[in-house]
């Protein structure tokens, strides 16, 4: 289309993506008098909830934690039925919001961005879209979610297979019924271990593909007491501000205690407690967990225990065992997932050592032997963190690319912007605390932030915010420091896009904590956007 009939609308801010951050973005540039514009891929909000469809999908984050806190009214009105919600609810939920803040006329669906060009002489985003849209904003803010763009394997044959195939991040809406059929699912991460129990449960066999195992904690799930549900609410804000005082901005009853002071009794009794609370809870159990491997050690044996304990067959529950630091990969959380393994019907193939053959019409084949199957599901993961920014041609000053900028790692400013692309933000970006925390919490903390940073350009009359090289470079030092005195810094992880093949080797979170984040963020406001260039 020519640019004659593509008039270009002018606004003060793009906003891409309208998952949990997209929404709060919108909502709160409109608060406080922006224009703004979300472009959305999917047909409806939600981001993760509503591309991630897959049985068993639902939060590992307690719900009355994994919510917005902006607003007293949503918080107090919104009912959660059970301790995690399960997918829908949470769709119910980001749309209840939608309604709610009447979000739905600034936002376009089945919409992908393509481009965004950073102009120089304007100071303004031009932004492009796969429906030849035209967006001409003074500010580009990235809400597409770290885990966003699926991760498709690059199997010899993967073309070939004659049945239906299905990634659980790109889930059909209408669901998958698996009755009577014989299922191959390739993977055994978070979004494995909750769709094994389901998928085992209706299909008449099912062959999992493991190519490492991983630790799982019982999420201990259960509907939700209303005495609970009453005593949070009534509360509501003494519970955020424990939750976000905790490195992981959720509240996890933390032990501030490191198991090198506490007895081997005392150590025994917090870890049956924590098993025993479920979920995430057990990230809490000793403050050492991720820096001492003696401490490591022996919380990863305990969990090994209690698989060999789920698992009747000893050769099966050895092949579940994983060898790994704890919690190097994300910790999951389950219900029933090693118990699957006794049922008749599921079968789990070793690829460890040697990996699928081929992807075959019929199923697949590992070291020559063939495995057949009907329908096959990939739980491969994402191209975490930069993946969907990677997809759009990002330009910057004098045309340069994000892709290029970053092809050997990313580089940030506080997980908020990158030098030599002013005015451009990335909620929850690389760099930033985001996939270590209640990812919520750590939304409205950058969206919260990006808006005090619009309003006093505003004030201030300034046209362009940029990081400056030094602040960056300083931060990803810091960023890559804090990492480099952890376990988590030494396993193959999607933190460190160890999972796609020619993707550089650097871990991309912030895993200092998010209030020590918190208050970096704080005082570089406070010193008047110390690290950034304002004109
Ligand atoms: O993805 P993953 P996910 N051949 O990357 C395997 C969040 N999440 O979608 O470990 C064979 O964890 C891969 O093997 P390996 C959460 O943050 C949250 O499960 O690389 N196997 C691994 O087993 C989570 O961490 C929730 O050796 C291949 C699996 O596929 C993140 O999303 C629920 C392969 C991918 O696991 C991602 O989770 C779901 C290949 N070529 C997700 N390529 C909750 O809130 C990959 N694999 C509960």
């Amino acid at each position: 289309m020519s640019d004659q009939c593509t008039p270009t609308q002018t606004l003060d801010a793009v906003v891409v993506g309208a998952g949990f951050a997209g929404l709060y973005m919108l909502h709160r540039l409109r608060q406080l008098g922006f224009s703004a514009r979300v472009i959305e891929a999917g047909s409806g909000a939600g981001g993760t909830w509503f591309w991630n469809r897959y049985p068993g999908a639902r939060v590992d984050i307690e719900s009355m934690q994994y919510s917005y806190q902006f607003s007293e009214e949503l918080q107090q009105e919104w009912q959660w039925s059970e301790r995690y919600a399960p997918q829908a609810e949470l769709l119910a939920y980001i749309n209840h919001v939608v309604e709610r803040f009447d979000l739905a006329r600034d936002i376009q669906f089945n919409t992908r961005v393509v481009s965004a060009v950073f102009d120089q002489a304007g100071s303004r985003w031009q932004v492009t879209t796969d429906g030849d849209d035209r967006f001409s904003a003074r500010f580009c803010i990235m809400a597409t979610g770290c885990l966003s763009a699926a991760n498709k394997p690059d199997i010899k044959g993967i073309d070939s297979f004659k049945g239906p195939t299905y990634h659980t991040g790109e889930w059909p809406h209408d669901g998958v019924d698996f009755t009577g059929k014989r299922v191959g699912i390739i993977g055994t991460g978070s979004s494995a271990i909750q769709a094994i129990p389901e998928i085992a449960r209706q299909a008449a066999h099912l062959t999992v593909f493991q190519r490492t195992p991983t630790f799982s904690v019982p999420a201990r799930n259960a509907p939700l007491d209303p005495e609970y549900v009453k005593n949070v609410k009534q509360n509501y804000a003494a519970l955020r501000k424990t939750a976000k005082q905790q490195f992981v901005a959720f509240d996890t009853k933390a032990n501030e205690k490191a198991a090198t002071d506490m007895s081997a009794e005392e150590i025994k009794v917090e870890l049956e407690r924590r098993w025993e609370m479920g979920g995430l809870n057990f990230y809490g159990g000793f403050a050492d967990l991720l820096v001492n491997q003696h401490t490591n050690d022996m919380v990863a044996d305990f969990v090994r225990e209690k698989i060999a304990q789920k698992v009747k067959n000893p050769a099966t529950a050895a092949l579940l065992t994983p060898k790994v630091i704890f919690a190097c990969k994300r910790l999951c959380a389950d219900t029933d997932y090693f118990e699957t393994y006794n049922r008749d019907n599921v079968t789990l193939v070793d690829i460890s050592t040697t990996p699928i053959d081929t992807i075959t019409p019929e199923g697949l084949t590992v070291a020559g032997k063939a495995y057949a199957f009907d329908t096959l599901v990939f739980a491969t993961g994402f191209d975490a963190m930069t993946g969907s920014l990677n997809k759009i041609d990002i330009r910057g000053i004098g045309g340069k690319t994000l892709k290029d900028k970053w092809s050997a790692g990313p580089r940030t400013y506080l997980g908020l912007c990158s030098a030599g692309f002013p005015n451009l933000f990335t909620i929850s970006g690389p760099g930033s605390p985001s996939v270590f925390t209640n990812m919520v919490t750590s939304i409205e903390q950058h969206v919260e932030y990006i808006g005090d940073i619009i309003a006093y350009m505003g004030k201030h009359k300034l046209s362009a915010i940029d990081a400056t090289k030094e602040a960056e470079d300083a931060w990803v030092d810091h960023v890559n420091e804090v990492a480099g005195g952890t376990l988590v810094n030494s396993c193959s992880s999607w933190y460190l896009g160890a999972n796609i093949p020619g993707k550089q080797r650097v871990f991309m979170p912030y895993i200092g904590g998010f209030p020590p984040y918190v208050e970096k963020c704080n005082e570089v406001a406070k010193n008047g956007y110390e690290g950034f260039a304002l004109k």
